[in-house]
């Protein structure tokens, strides 16, 4: 995970209820159709914690 990744994120956040745009699949962080603050605090724990040395799970 690196900053075009962050890019991407940024990109596709819409808010709650908010139906993912083309392409943002992969931002739908919990799986709930949407790209939400939600899915923000799931990126950031994976984007801290990620050094390239082990596998995160969101
Ligand atoms: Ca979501």
């Amino acid at each position: 995970m690196d900053e075009d990744d962050h890019t991407v994120f940024a990109t596709c956040m819409a808010g709650a209820s908010v139906a993912c745009g083309t392409g943002c699949g992969a931002a739908d962080l919990d799986a709930d159709g949407d790209v939400d603050p939600a899915d923000a605090a799931r990126f950031q724990i994976v984007f801290t914690a990620h050094d390239g040395r082990q596998a995160v799970t969101p």
